[in-house]
């Protein structure tokens, strides 16, 4: 079978159970993932990975392009998600009304891509209120499929997996399946540098570069990270430079950018250049690097 994979973002109202749901997903395909990121604090909730399928749940609606670019050899291509993710799950909970915003409401049912509808928490609700809520919101949002779950007690858990993983576009993962379970913030950051690097560079520099996370600190309003970019001669650590460190400066103005949107934070960034002689060609880097398999 071929291998799926895509973005979906998870919307709805504070505490309607976005995140219990998130984990219910993860808990449930337990058996299955080899990697998973999760914190409501940022706009990945989670990533679970199956054989042949890899979903991205997002809980912030209409952001921005994941800001990284993976190496062609590894992945193949990129894509420009969580603005045209590939699915999105509207969750509401029993007895509410609909999101405030009606603009962004509109949204969703104006949405080209699949739509489900999670009605949650029927844990709490009787027969009579649960079919009275089933037919306001299939006319509220008449282009959505509707679930009743109970994120909670796992009701209906697997079905909306399941479906979801129907909709899911063919696809090659976008991250490397067993990577990610430690520091996915880390990876997303040298990602994101390593992208303007290929932006501003020519062709042999992106190439002989490597990026490492070294400080990942999170304050309560702000994140210090400290990365540096790895080369392998002085001459390209010049040019990463650049006159008076212009052109490093500008990578590090664009990761930054990039990565206040994802982490939905104040960021410090803090960039630096080493000369690291071969570095491809040494096998204990490359372990480090994660290229080992
Ligand atoms: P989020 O803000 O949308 O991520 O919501 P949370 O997942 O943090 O859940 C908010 C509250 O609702 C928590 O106390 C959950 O235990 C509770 N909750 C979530 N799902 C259910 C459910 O299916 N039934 C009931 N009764 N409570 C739920
Ligand atoms: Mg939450
Ligand atoms: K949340």
């Amino acid at each position: 079978m071929a291998h799926k994979a895509g973005f979906v973002n998870i919307i709805g109202n504070p505490n309607v159970g976005k995140s219990t749901l998130m984990n219910a997903f993860v808990g449930e395909k337990l058996s299955i993932i080899t990697s998973k990121a999760q914190t409501t604090r940022h706009r990945i909730l989670g990533i679970v990975n199956g054989d042949d399928f890899q979903v991205l749940f997002s809980d912030t609606p209409g952001i921005i392009k994941p800001a990284y670019e993976l190496q062609e050899s590894m992945m193949g291509f990129v894509k420009s998600a969580f603005e045209d993710a590939d699915i999105l799950v509207y969750m509401v909970e029993i007895g509410e009304q609909a999101l405030k915003d009606e603009a962004f409401f509109k949204k969703i049912t104006n949405s080209k891509i699949p739509v489900l509808l999670l009605l949650n928490k029927i844990d709490n609700s009787d027969q009579e209120q649960l079919e009275n809520q089933m037919q306001i919101w299939a006319e509220k949002v008449p282009n959505a499929e509707i679930y009743p779950i109970s994120a909670l007690e796992g009701f209906q858990v697997k079905e909306v997996f399941n479906r979801i993983i129907d909709l899911l576009p063919e696809s090659p993962p976008f991250y490397p399946k067993d990577q990610l379970t430690d520091k996915p913030e880390r990876f997303f950051i040298n990602e994101s540098i390593r992208e303007k690097i290929l932006l501003h560079y020519k062709k042999e520099i992106p190439y002989a570069v490597e990026v490492e996370t070294e400080e990942f600190f999170e304050e309560e309003k702000i994140i210090r990270i400290r990365s540096v970019i790895m080369v392998e001669r002085d001459t390209q650590k010049g040019i990463i430079i650049g006159h008076k460190g212009s052109a490093l400066k500008r990578v590090g103005v664009e990761a930054r950018k990039d990565l206040e949107k994802f982490f939905g934070k104040q960021i410090h960034l803090e960039l630096y250049v080493k000369v690291n002689k071969n570095w491809r060609s040494n096998q204990n880097q490359l372990k480090r690097f994660g290229y080992n398999n």
